[in-house]
């Protein structure tokens, strides 16, 4: 029995952006069921509701130990009275009953499947949903005009839902790397995005690019995907300009969450044999970090939860695991093509924006907007993936480091593999 008086609450700081948050942390059955209902806010275009589950999971996600009792989150903040419902559910049912009807429903179903074309948010989704669309099938038969990301998409559909392994990201890392400094020697490309955060596996590959001297990275980008496209690399492309205008009195646009770098949406074809076989880790079940036995793309792992492959390329069942005792079954389930597609995202910073940039795309996503949300309420000041700007000196504040806007900003420096919130 635990006497509630004597049980000791955890306390926490408000902002996201003031904890550490490393990728393993104590609470995990907590923290996925209120993501999961966040990320169903979100595909149902709820995005305040969706913060709210966010930011009520990053304070869980932060815990020194795991909750055992309600007592112990008296007095912790952005724990709403849904929030609250939810975790007791779970501490006194191990489940959450709404929670698991969302996971259920066929709303949520259709949300994922659609909005799992690349190319298509969570408004095209419900659009379809009301046409009763719910399944790839139905869209292919509804005659639908698709635009090109979304076609791109959709004939990559199984590649680009199965997690972007960390020796992939590596290989594609290299590709990206060949292609800047041929274009442009002594320009530097850095791995941004969930895997600088120290995460295995994501759902892209992010890169920034910049040149130690300034202005010499204008016009790169082009430069760059025309290099990819002759080599082969691109399966699809789209390059957005930069429009960000600095002016010295102030900033030259309202605060915007929306980056106006020259950027690149892209779908790569990477050859499965220039992921490196060292890097895999041989416990994982994780697309591509599995052991590659003669050549062929195989796993060992036999035991179905530990594989990460989405339920809409298993059916809900990790297909090698599925096999008979465990025997070892080729992951490629047709076609046996020697490459793959991977989402890539490149961007491009002057180097006087670069320490912005960098700290600006290394996310995570609820850790990026805490932070403009303690400059803006706490601090008075703007910050973007371009520049941090104080209202009430009224200029700039430079910085050549993610240490130095922590250090603008006020706040203890919290290096990318703690930013998981
Ligand atoms: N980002 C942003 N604004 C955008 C797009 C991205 O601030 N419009 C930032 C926050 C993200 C980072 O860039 O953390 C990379 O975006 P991703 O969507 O790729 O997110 P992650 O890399 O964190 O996750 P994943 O592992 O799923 O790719
Ligand atoms: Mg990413």
């Amino acid at each position: 029995q635990i006497n509630e008086a004597e049980v000791v609450a955890f306390s926490v700081p408000s902002y996201a952006c003031q904890r550490r948050i490393a990728l393993d942390h104590h609470n995990t059955v907590l923290a996925d069921a209120l993501s999961l209902l966040a990320e169903n806010a979100e595909l149902s275009d709820e995005d305040g509701r969706g913060v709210a589950f966010r930011r009520a999971a990053a304070v869980l996600k932060a815990l020194p130990r795991q909750v055992t009792s309600m007592a112990q989150l008296k007095g912790l903040p952005c724990l709403g009275g849904h929030s609250l419902r939810v975790i007791k559910d779970v501490l006194d049912n191990g489940a959450s009953d709404e929670v698991e009807s969302t996971k259920r429903s066929e709303r949520y179903k259709a949300l994922k499947v659609l909005t799992g074309i690349f190319g298509v948010g969570a408004k095209t989704a419900a659009r379809w949903i009301s046409e009763g669309i719910h399944t790839l099938q139905q869209l292919q038969a509804s005659g639908h005009t698709l635009n090109r990301a979304q076609q791109a998409g959709l004939e990559h559909y199984d590649d680009l839902n199965q997690p972007v392994t960390k020796a992939e990201a590596d290989a594609i890392g290299e590709i990206v790397e060949k292609a800047v400094v041929s274009v442009l020697p002594g320009a530097q490309v850095t791995l941004t995005g969930g895997f600088r955060r120290g995460k295995l596996a994501g759902h892209d590959v992010d890169f920034l690019i910049t040149h130690p001297e300034e202005g010499r990275e204008e016009g790169l980008m082009p430069k760059v995907v025309s290099w990819l496209v002759k080599q082969g690399f691109l399966l699809y492309q789209k390059t957005t300009r930069n429009s960000y205008l600095e002016s010295k009195d102030g900033p030259a646009q309202p605060p915007s969450n929306i980056d106006r770098f020259e950027r690149c949406f892209s779908i790569f074809k990477l050859e499965k044999q220039a992921t490196k076989q060292a890097e895999m880790p041989e416990d994982s079940c994780s697309f591509g970090a599995h052991r590659q036995v003669e050549g062929d793309d195989t796993c060992l792992q036999t035991d179905p939860q530990s594989c990460s492959l989405s339920p809409i390329q298993t059916g809900g069942l990790c297909r090698r695991a599925s096999s008979e005792e465990g025997q070892l079954e080729e992951t490629e389930p047709a076609g046996h093509k020697p490459w793959r597609a991977v989402r890539v995202d490149l961007v491009v910073s002057p180097v006087s924006q670069f320490a912005f940039a960098l700290l600006g795309w290394t996310g995570s996503k609820l850790f990026e907007r805490e932070l403009r949300r303690w400059a803006g309420y706490e601090k008075a000041m703007s910050l973007s993936s371009h520049a941090l700007y104080d209202n009430n000196q009224g200029r700039y504040l430079r910085a050549a480091s993610e240490e130095e806007i922590f250090a603008h900003l006020g706040l203890e420096y919290i290096p990318p593999s703690e930013r998981n919130a």
